[in-house]
């Protein structure tokens, strides 16, 4: 007669079973559960920190969202923060950046490296034949704009790139930013024996000129290395003290001379630092949002546009590189979307913001063909991550002028007046010109947009002791885009 088990140990089994079971559950899951890798960039002080911080708190927070249709649809049941995925990259201080905003009324510290984070969804799927629940794993990495500049290195000789740097000093309104860095040039010998001393005096005088063109009126760094002003966890290393030499119509460099110590740096500058970086991160992108300060590029006049543009156009090689033979045997970028995204449009009235996102469209118009040529989608759209300001009207004479109001920051002056960091002002900013075409060609006067740096917006607290949710502007459409299809 076959013996059963009596129910105290069939129940063990049981249990033992189902956590078997499970633990096999959870290892399908971690092999099949799906990931999605979002890269956030942008130039220097773009807003790539605020952006990502937002975005995780309303995610965590689930806020109303009604342009991010899965949120909407009240289909998203949870979002957590996960374990680091990758060791090697520094994890994305959210719970501090978070404090600082929220707490303290302070924008976060600017970040100099690639931060990461990793969060999980948990949403409803409502496709008929997979209906019920999954998880999507979303992977936010930030990173900085400038080392994609570094792209355009890669297939260029050290002689082409210090012939075209030298060159690209000599244009009109860099003579300023450049003087020191050209008197260093002129009184070295590039034929002479290599020095290190002199190459270090070398690449701290071409860093001061790169410093200088971005503290400049054109704000913006387009000149590669990307590094030089960005330099994360190479700070003072060794890899980065190169740089241009004024090699006239030289074609062959001496061996142990200066020119073959800088050219040598150079080369493993590519190899060591570049690659690896668009190898290993970047090629593993799946979805890009490029944050762009498209208001203070206006502000500063046809020259700082020219040279966003510029390095927008460089920025979006790299999701074009799959098409170009050599970089393809290097790297193969995967990106299928790719969003670009003006930011801080709470300094302007909303009626103003479809002139800022054409403005946005027309500065990345050639970038955009090309990246679409390439075969990923692209979407442009004007945001705020966090919402600073509120929108007011002021009385002038007879006419009253859409305006905003906010904390400017303790310092910030507006004519005469010098703001205490505590005291609200309502400020009228200026309007974009009704046809963005004209803000290339002088048509928007310099210093005419009047908007001051404002502080974080005061948070209320409920009774409870707990915080609302930070404003935002459009924040819901940027997500739809970025990632609305992979919760189906
Ligand atoms: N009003 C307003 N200001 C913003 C917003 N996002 C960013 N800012 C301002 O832009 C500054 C830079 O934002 P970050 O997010 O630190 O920019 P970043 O690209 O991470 O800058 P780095 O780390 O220095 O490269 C902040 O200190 C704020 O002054 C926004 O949504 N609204
Ligand atoms: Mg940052």
């Amino acid at each position: 007669m076959p013996s059963f088990p009596d129910l105290s140990t069939f129940g063990d089994a049981l249990s033992r079973a189902s956590g078997a079971a499970h633990s096999l559950r959870q290892a399908g899951q971690d092999l099949f559960q799906p990931t999605l890798r979002l890269g956030v960039t942008g130039l220097a002080r773009s807003g790539k920190t605020v952006f990502t911080t937002a975005l995780v708190h309303h995610l965590i927070r689930r806020t109303p969202m009604p342009a991010f249709r899965a949120a909407a649809e009240g289909r998203i049941r949870q979002t957590r923060l996960a374990h680091q995925p990758n060791d090697d990259v520094p994890r994305f201080a959210f719970e501090a950046h978070l404090e600082a905003l929220v707490a303290d009324r302070r924008w976060p510290a600017s970040t100099s490296r690639t931060a990461e984070l990793r969060l999980e969804i948990d949403f409803e799927r409502t496709s008929r034949w997979r209906a019920g629940p999954a998880t999507l794993s979303l992977d936010i990495v930030d990173y900085p704009g400038e080392w994609l500049l570094d792209l355009s290195l890669i297939d260029q000789s050290y002689l082409d790139w210090s012939r075209e740097t030298v060159a690209a000093s000599g244009r009109p309104g860099r003579a300023a930013a450049a003087a020191p860095w050209r008197a260093a040039l002129a009184a070295v010998d590039p034929g002479a024996p290599a020095d290190e001393a002199k190459a270090e005096r070398l690449a701290e005088a071409f860093r001061a000129y790169l410093r200088a063109l971005r503290q400049g009126p054109e704000a913006v760094a387009t000149t590669p290395p990307g590094r030089f002003l960005m330099p994360g966890d190479l700070a003072g290393s060794p890899a980065l003290t190169f740089a241009p030499l004024d090699l006239g119509a030289e074609v062959r460099i001496a061996s142990g001379s200066l020119a073959a110590l800088m050219q040598r740096r150079f080369e493993s500058y590519k190899t060591r630092v570049v690659q690896p970086f668009f190898r290993d991160h970047f090629q593993r992108i799946e979805r890009q949002i490029v944050l762009v300060d498209v208001l203070a590029a206006a502000d500063g006049g046809p020259a700082a546009l020219a040279e966003l543009e510029e390095a927008l156009d460089r920025v979006l090689m790299a999701f074009n590189a799959g098409r170009n033979s050599f970089l393809s045997r290097i790297f193969a970028p995967r990106a299928d979307r790719v969003l670009f995204a003006a930011t801080k449009a709470d300094h302007i009235h909303h009626t103003s913001h479809d002139r800022l996102e054409r403005l946005l469209r027309l500065l990345v118009g050639r970038a955009v063909r090309r990246t679409e040529a390439a075969g990923a989608r692209v979407g442009t759209v004007a945001l705020a991550s966090v919402r600073a300001t509120r929108e007011t009207s002021i009385m002038e004479g007879r006419t009253s002028l859409r305006a905003v109001a906010g904390t400017p920051e303790a310092g910030e002056r507006i004519g005469d007046d010098v703001f205490d960091g505590e005291t609200e002002a309502a400020i009228f900013s200026g309007e974009l010109p009704a046809d963005p075409e004209t803000v290339f060609t002088g048509g928007l006067e310099p210093g005419s947009l009047r908007f001051p740096r404002f502080r974080p917006p005061r948070i209320p607290v409920d009774a409870a002791g707990r915080s609302a949710a930070l404003p935002h502007i459009r924040l819901d459409r940027a997500l739809d885009f970025l990632l609305g299809d992979r919760l189906p």
